[in-house]
């Protein structure tokens, strides 16, 4: 019964919306299939549609095929981020928003590049009403952030805030780490209520059929 009511939650969970990051893909840019490595925060909103760079570090990338480390884990592009010189951190903006209190899944792929350095850190989401700071954190990595291999990152939460922008942020550890990350997505969850529900409905329906 409750894998039948969790078929259905997933089901609702994959056709029920779309993703709310407008350029989670990194795809639409003005490089015209160049990589730019260490750009400032204007250099790099400026290449990017519907994201903003806005961290203290300050040398974003956007890289193609041919650039250090994986190739793109979807499409062409990749963004990478440091911690060499402060956080690197970026907005990206959602279509419409997030709402307080609503339920949201997320999803983004990313690994920890060895090319230059081998350090640690994590990998902060956040929810902000601004497109230049991180706002209330709903996501850490923590130091768990595999090299080398793109790791994709999943999960639930629900909105602390309502807000415009996705932040993502690069938070030093005890040494430099230089993250790749690629393809986010954030989606509305079904209200818990309406889940409830349907989870009744599911068992009921179990429970006639075994009748
Ligand atoms: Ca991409
Ligand atoms: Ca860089």
């Amino acid at each position: 019964m409750r894998l039948f009511a969790l078929s259905i939650f997933s089901a609702l969970v994959a056709a029920g919306s779309a993703n709310l990051i407008l350029n989670g893909d990194f795809e639409t840019n003005s490089a015209a299939g160049a990589t730019f490595y260490n750009r400032s925060n204007a250099d790099w909103t400026a290449l990017m549609s519907n994201a903003t760079g806005y961290g203290s570090g300050a040398e974003l990338d956007l890289m193609t095929f041919g650039a250090f480390g994986s190739a793109p884990q979807s499409g062409s592009y990749k963004a990478g981020m440091a911690t060499g010189r402060g956080t690197d951190a970026f907005t990206f903006t959602l279509n419409g928003g997030v709402v307080a209190g609503q339920a949201y899944s997320f999803s983004f792929w990313a690994y920890r590049d060895q090319t230059f350095v081998s350090g640690n850190g994590s990998l902060n989401l956040g929810i902000s009403s601004v497109n230049n700071a991180a706002g209330t954190t709903v996501f850490s990595t923590g130091g768990g952030v595999p090299s080398n291999t793109w790791t994709q990152f999943t999960g639930l939460f629900i909105a602390p805030a309502s807000g415009g922008f996705l932040s993502v942020e690069a938070v030093p550890g005890s040494s430099t780490v230089w993250y790749h990350v690629d393809n986010f997505s954030l989606e509305v969850v079904p209200e818990p209520a309406t889940l409830a529900v349907l989870g009744l409905g599911a068992a009921a329906l179990v429970r006639r059929r075994k009748a």
